[in-house]
């Protein structure tokens, strides 16, 4: 397992409340692999704003991988999402999808999350469950044309009214029916919604493509009540080797939270998961 850290692109206007460490995107990724972290999950707001080769080349400088390509901004910043009321804004959602899948092609990620950046199907009208559908099915085969997955994260009831849990979550994989489409999960939601940590990642586990980090209160790990020891072992007992994302409150401040994760994780991983994998 390799630890990474979410940080917004350089075109994202304010700060994102769960994206980690101040200053200057090349003095945020210098920090980030001073700290240990192996990659970073880029949170993107209009990739057409951006040089996605001047982009990859920082971070490659920096002996860092791109972990994921977030869609988290999309909703934050410009509340764009995939099913809406208004038709114009679905159609321009997707086609931001469309430009986020090439992005992270051209910067080398392996995936794209969908957590918010899907919409509230109780506000988007009638049909809003077949739309929504049909728009995660074209955007797994958008994504799967170009080597990449898109990972759905069941998301809490108070932040969605659409798959809450790791077995939604499945079923929904099932009824996408696409091998580009899988999930991610994050341990703060799954604080609130899941019975059984270790059941849900074994539900999870057949298409677990990515995790984000933050405890209970959306703290770095150790500063609430999650356990993050079971979590790690049953990561370990499915075979999970892939990226640990913080995502998570930039409190007290955001160079402290990104600190205090590295430093939990760490001590995490080399009790409970063997260490962390570097960034080869
Ligand atoms: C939102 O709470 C979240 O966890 C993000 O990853 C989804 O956009
Ligand atoms: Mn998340």
């Amino acid at each position: 397992m390799k630890l990474a850290v979410t940080l917004t692109t350089p075109e994202v206007p304010r700060a994102v409340p769960v994206a980690l460490f101040a200053g200057s995107f090349p003095e945020r990724l210098a920090k980030a692999a001073q700290w240990g972290y192996a990659g970073v999950e880029l949170m993107v707001r209009d990739p057409t704003e951006l040089d996605a080769g001047a982009i990859g080349r920082a971070i490659r400088e920096a002996g860092l991988q791109v972990a994921a390509i977030g869609t988290g901004a999309q909703f934050l910043v410009d509340g764009l999402t995939l099913v809406s009321a208004d038709a114009g804004a679905e159609q321009k959602a997707f086609e931001r999808f469309c430009a986020l899948a090439d992005f992270a092609a051209a910067v080398g990620a392996p995936l794209v999350t969908i957590g918010s950046f899907r919409g509230r199907l109780g506000q988007a009208g009638e049909g809003a469950r077949q739309r929504l559908i049909a728009r995660l099915r074209d955007c797994a085969e958008y994504a799967g044309r170009r080597g990449l997955r898109v990972a759905l994260e069941p998301l809490n009831r108070y932040e969605a009214d659409f798959i809450h849990t790791a077995a939604e979550g499945m079923a929904l994989v099932e009824e996408i029916a696409h091998p580009a489409f899988g999930l991610l999960l994050d341990t703060f939601h799954m604080n609130i919604e899941e019975a059984s940590v270790r059941r849900a990642v074994h539900t999870a586990a057949p298409r677990l493509w990515h995790v984000h980090l933050g405890d209970s209160n959306r703290l770095p790990p150790g500063k609430g009540h999650f356990a993050f020891g079971r979590m790690l072992r049953a990561l370990v007992e499915v075979g999970y080797d892939r990226f640990l994302s913080a995502e998570l409150l930039a409190r007290p401040d955001p160079d402290t939270a990104g600190i205090q994760t590295a430093l939990a994780m760490r001590r995490l991983m080399r009790r409970y998961a063997g260490g962390e994998r570097g960034a080869s």
